[in-house]
C-alpha cells in the first residue's frame, strides 16, 4: 500500500473531473479521473504503477491537445517538415520529461503530495523505454525533443520494438541477457492510429514486362504483403507550444488468418503464417555496430522505410496543390546511420514503377530529400548486404541499386578516365568474394548531404573512409557535432545543480539557451559557490552510494573519487586500459599499504552484444577483480570497483551528476564523437580522455586547464601502426605493466578456474593488442597521477568542475539541430501559437 493508500482510504471513486482554476486541484482532479474512469482503481488500492498511469495519462491530456494544434498549424501552412528515419529511440522513461515539457512538472508534484502519493515509487514503476543500443539511439531522442523545442516541423520514424534492448544481469561475473519485455501491460504513452496503416510488400520475384510502345515496365509479383500500424507518441518541446510525432510501426499480417489454411483444417498453420509477419517488430538487435547479412534485420529496415515513405507521400499529397513537383520542397529526410538506406532506392521504385517518372525526374527529387549521417569508421560496423540475400527479399530494389551504380560509375569514369582500380573503390557493389552492396556508398550517392559527428571525425570521413567521393561530390560533406537535451541531461536528471544555476543566473530559461552557463565562470573562484556546487555534488554522490549497495552490494564511501565510465562495452572504447590501470593501483597499494592516494570508487555501467565473447570476457575480468580488491582488507577501502548492472537512460540519469571523473578513453581515431562524454562534463565531472571524438571539442571549449588529455593522436596512431606496432615492445619495457598482465593472465583471480582471462589476456599480447592498450597505458597511468594531485586540491578541483559546467554549452542538440536545419534541412521553425 502506498501512502495514498490510507490517506485515501475511505474514497472509493472520484467524480468526473471538473475544471479548476486552481492549475494543482485540476491535475489532481485529472489524475483522480484517470485512476477511476481509464483504469477503473480506487485510491485505497491503487499501487505506484497505477499512480503512474494515472499521472501519465494526465499529462498526456496536456500533450495531445497542443499535438492536435500543432499538427493543424504544420498542415493550414503547409509547411516544409523534416522526416527523421531512425532503426532506434533510447528514449528512458518519458513521466518526467513530459511534465517538464509540459510545464505541468511543479504543479504535478504539489498534486501528488497532496494526494499522499510516493513520488519515488511512481517514477520507478516506469520501464525504460529502451528501443535503441547506445549513442546512436539516445541521440536520436535527444535529437527529437530539440526539434520540438526549436518549433520544428518534424517527425521521427521508426519501430515499435515490443522487446527493447536486453535486461542485463550478472551470474558469477558472467553477463546474462533477459528480454525487455517493457510493454507487456501497455505503455501510457502510444496513441495507436489503425486508420494510418499502411501496407506494403517485400520477397517475391521481378517479372519482364515489356509495353505496347516496347518500353520495359518490371513488374514485381508474388510478393509478401505486411501491414505497419503506427503508434504515435507525442513529443513536446520545452517552453512552447509545439508538439512533434515520434511514430513506431508496428508489424502485422495483412489478412488475420490465411482463409484457404483455416478451411482445410490448418488453423494453426495458419495462425503461424500471421505471427511470422508480426516478429518484424518483435525485438531491437543488441549490437550497436551494425547486424551483418541477418534476413530479418533487412526485413527490418525495409519494413519501416516503406511504411514510413508510404506514410511521407499520403501526407504530402492530401494537400491540395502539392504533388511531385514540390515534394523534395516540403519533405526533407534524414538517414540515421545507413540502417534506412534502402529509401533511396524504395523511393526510386515508387517514382519509377509506379508513378511513372523518368529516371532523371526521379533521381532529382530523390538526391534533393535525402541527407545521411555517418556514426562510424570502424570497418566492420559499415553495413553490406549479399547481394544473394538481397535478390531474395528485395530483387526489383537490387535491380535498381545495380542502375543506380551504372551511372554512378559513369561519373566516376568521367573523372577518372581508364582508372579501373577507383571504379571499384567507388562502386556500390563490392566485386570479389560474394558479392556485397555497400550501403554507405548507396546513402552517400543518394544524398545531396553527408554529415559526420564530431569535427574530427569528418574530416576522417573525408580522409580516410570517402576520399574519393569528396573529390567526386565537394561540398557535400559537413560536420554537425553531436549534442545532448539539457532538459534530460540537466534539468531533470540533476535537480538541484539546476535549482543552483537558475538562482546564480537569477534566470530560468537557461534549459532553452545553454550558452547562457557561461555566466557561472565567474563564480568558479567564490568559495561559497564552490561549497554549493560542490555540496550537491556530494548529495548526488551519496543517492549514488546507496544505489551501488542497493544494486551490487559494495560498500562505497561518497568522500572518494567518483570514477566513472558508462557505455557500450567495447575494445574500441578501451574498458580493459581501465581496468589494467585499476590493477596496478593495486598492486602498488599492496606494495605499500600506506601509499598517499585519494580513494576512489570505480563505476563501470556497460553491456556487451551478446555475441561478442571478448567483451563479454572483459565485463567478467572487472567483475571478478573487482570483487577481489573490494574484499580486500589490506588496502583499507582505498580502491573500491562497481559494475552496475543494466546500463540504461534512468541509471545514466543517476551516475552522471554523481561522477567526479569521466572516462573517456578509446583509441584516437575510433570513437566518431561520444556523447557521455557531454553529459558528463555538463554535470561538473572533469574528462580524462585521448584526442578522440567529441573529446578535442570538449578540450578546446573547456580550456587544457580543465581537463585531462593523455594518449597517441590520431596521427601518432597511424605512425605506429605503420611502423609495425608490437604490444611485447610496451610489456618488456614497463616493469609495472609487465606484471599487471601477467597477473590477470594468472589464476590468482579465479582459483581453481585457469585461463579464466585467456581471452582478454590473449587479445592484449599474442593477439596483437588492436586497440593499442599497451602503448597508451603509461601515460593514461601519468595522467591518473595528474587527478589525484588535482582532487586533493579541493578549490582547484572545484574550479575546475564548474568550469566544465560553465563552457560546455556548445554541447546542446539544440545547437545541433539548428545547424542541421540551417545547412543541411533548409528547415525554418513555425511557432504555435
Ligand atoms: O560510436 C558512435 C558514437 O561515437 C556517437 O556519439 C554516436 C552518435 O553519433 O554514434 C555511435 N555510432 C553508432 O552507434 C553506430 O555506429
Amino acid at each position: 500500500k502506498t501512502k495514498a493508500a490510507s490517506a485515501q482510504a475511505k474514497t472509493v471513486a472520484a467524480p468526473r473531473r471538473r475544471a479548476s482554476d486552481d492549475p494543482v486541484e485540476s491535475i489532481k482532479a485529472s489524475i483522480l479521473d484517470h485512476l477511476t474512469h481509464t483504469f477503473a482503481r480506487d485510491t485505497a488500492g491503487a499501487t505506484p504503477r497505477d499512480w503512474f498511469l494515472a499521472t501519465a495519462m494526465s499529462a498526456r491530456d496536456h500533450l495531445t491537445s497542443r499535438l492536435i494544434k500543432t499538427q493543424s498549424a504544420h498542415n493550414d501552412q503547409n509547411v516544409r517538415r523534416l522526416y527523421y528515419l531512425s532503426l532506434e529511440y533510447l528514449m528512458g522513461r518519458l513521466l518526467i520529461s513530459s511534465l517538464q515539457n509540459a510545464g505541468v512538472y511543479d504543479h504535478t508534484r504539489q498534486a501528488l503530495e497532496e494526494l499522499g502519493v510516493d513520488w519515488e515509487a511512481l517514477r520507478a514503476s516506469e520501464d525504460d523505454m529502451g528501443l535503441g543500443n547506445g549513442g546512436l539511439g539516445r541521440l536520436a531522442a535527444c535529437f527529437i525533443d530539440s526539434l520540438a523545442t526549436l518549433d520544428l516541423p518534424a517527425i521521427g520514424y521508426g519501430i515499435n520494438y515490443e522487446f527493447g534492448l536486453f535486461r542485463q544481469a550478472f551470474e558469477n561475473g558472467h553477463q546474462v541477457e533477459n528480454p525487455d519485455s517493457w510493454m507487456i501491460y501497455g505503455t501510457p504513452w502510444e496513441l495507436m492510429h489503425p486508420e494510418y496503416q499502411q501496407e506494403v510488400q517485400i520477397y517475391g520475384e521481378v517479372e519482364n514486362v515489356f509495353d505496347d510502345s516496347g518500353n520495359y515496365r518490371p513488374q514485381w509479383v508474388n510478393t509478401h504483403k505486411l501491414v505497419g500500424v503506427p503508434n504515435d507518441i507525442p513529443v513536446p518541446g520545452y517552453g512552447t507550444e509545439t508538439v512533434n510525432i515520434l511514430r513506431l510501426w508496428t508489424s502485422h499480417a495483412t489478412e488475420p488468418l490465411d482463409l484457404n489454411a483455416f478451411n482445410e483444417g490448418g488453423y494453426v498453420e495458419a495462425v503461424r503464417n500471421k505471427a511470422t509477419s508480426e516478429t518484424i517488430s518483435k525485438v531491437l538487435y543488441p549490437n550497436d555496430k551494425t547486424e551483418n547479412g541477418k534476413e530479418l534485420r533487412l526485413v527490418q529496415q525495409y519494413f519501416f522505410v516503406a511504411c514510413s515513405l508510404k506514410d511521407i507521400i499520403r501526407r504530402h499529397m492530401r494537400v491540395e496543390g502539392n504533388g511531385w513537383h514540390n515534394f523534395a520542397d516540403k519533405v526533407a529526410v534524414q538517414l540515421n546511420d545507413t540502417h534506412p538506406a534502402i529509401a533511396v532506392a524504395e523511393l526510386l521504385r515508387i517514382l519509377i514503377d509506379e508513378e511513372s517518372l523518368d529516371w532523371d525526374e526521379a533521381w532529382a527529387i530523390i538526391t534533393k530529400t535525402f541527407a545521411y549521417t555517418n556514426h562510424t569508421l570502424l570497418p566492420e560496423a559499415l553495413e553490406k548486404w549479399g547481394v544473394p540475400l538481397y535478390a531474395r527479399v528485395l530483387p526489383r530494389h537490387l535491380q535498381l541499386i545495380y542502375e543506380i551504380n551504372r551511372r554512378h560509375l559513369e561519373t566516376v569514369a568521367a573523372k577518372w578516365p581508364g582508372d579501373n582500380e577507383m571504379l571499384s573503390t567507388c562502386s556500390i557493389v563490392e566485386e570479389g568474394g560474394g558479392k556485397q552492396l555497400r550501403m554507405a556508398h548507396l546513402a552517400v550517392v543518394g544524398s545531396h548531404a553527408v554529415n559526420g559527428v564530431a569535427a574530427l571525425h569528418t574530416e576522417l570521413l573525408k580522409k580516410d573512409l570517402f576520399p574519393y567521393f569528396d573529390t567526386l561530390f565537394p561540398g557535400k560533406f559537413r560536420n554537425k557535432t553531436n549534442g545532448i537535451t539539457p532538459r534530460r541531461w540537466l534539468l531533470d536528471c540533476n535537480p538541484a545543480l539546476s535549482a543552483l544555476i537558475t538562482k546564480t543566473l537569477g534566470r530560468p530559461d537557461w534549459p532553452r539557451n545553454l550558452d547562457l552557463l557561461q555566466a557561472l565562470g565567474k563564480e568558479a573562484d567564490q568559495p561559497a559557490f564552490q561549497q554549493e556546487f560542490m555540496a550537491i555534488k556530494r548529495v548526488n554522490k551519496v543517492a549514488l552510494a546507496e544505489t551501488i549497495q542497493e544494486l551490487c552490494g559494495i560498500e562505497v564511501s561518497p568522500d572518494a573519487l567518483f570514477d566513472v565510465q558508462i557505455k557500450r562495452l567495447h575494445e574500441y572504447k578501451r574498458q580493459h586500459l581501465n581496468l589494467l590501470h585499476i590493477v596496478a593501483l593495486y598492486r602498488r597499494l599492496l606494495q605499500n599499504p600506506d601509499l598517499d592516494m585519494v580513494p576512489r570508487v570505480f563505476v563501470f555501467a556497460a553491456k556487451a552484444a551478446p555475441g561478442y565473447d571478448l567483451a563479454k570476457n572483459i565485463i567478467r575480468a572487472i567483475n571478478v577483480i573487482g570483487a577481489r580488491i573490494n574484499h580486500d582488507e589490506r588496502i583499507q577501502g582505498k580502491l573500491k570497483v562497481a559494475f552496475l548492472p543494466n546500463y540504461r537512460v534512468t541509471l545514466a540519469e543517476k551516475i552522471i551528476p554523481a561522477a567526479d571523473l569521466s572516462e573517456q578513453i578509446s583509441t584516437a581515431g575510433k570513437e566518431a564523437s561520444g556523447t557521455g562524454n557531454m553529459k558528463l562534463a555538463l554535470n561538473g565531472a572533469l574528462t580524462i580522455g585521448t584526442l578522440d571524438g567529441a573529446n578535442v571539442e570538449i578540450g578546446e571549449e573547456v580550456g587544457d586547464d580543465n581537463i585531462f588529455i593523455f594518449g597517441m593522436t590520431v596521427e601518432e596512431v597511424e605512425a605506429v601502426r605503420n611502423a609495425g606496432y608490437r604490444p611485447y615492445d610496451f610489456y618488456y619495457a614497463d616493469e609495472e605493466l609487465r606484471a599487471v598482465i601477467d597477473w590477470i593472465g594468472s589464476d590468482y583471480f579465479t582459483p581453481g578456474e585457469r585461463h579464466a582471462f585467456a581471452p582478454l589476456h590473449h587479445s592484449l599480447l599474442d593477439g596483437g593488442d588492436p586497440y593499442m592498450v599497451l602503448a597508451d597505458f603509461r601515460s593514461y597511468s601519468d595522467a591518473h597521477l595528474a587527478v589525484d594531485a588535482a582532487y586533493r586540491d579541493s578549490p582547484r578541483w572545484a574550479k575546475m568542475a564548474i568550469m566544465n559546467t560553465a563552457r560546455v554549452g556548445k554541447f546542446s542538440s539544440d545547437r545541433t539541430i539548428r545547424e542541421y536545419a540551417e545547412d543541411i534541412w533548409n528547415l525554418p521553425p513555425v511557432p504555435v501559437k
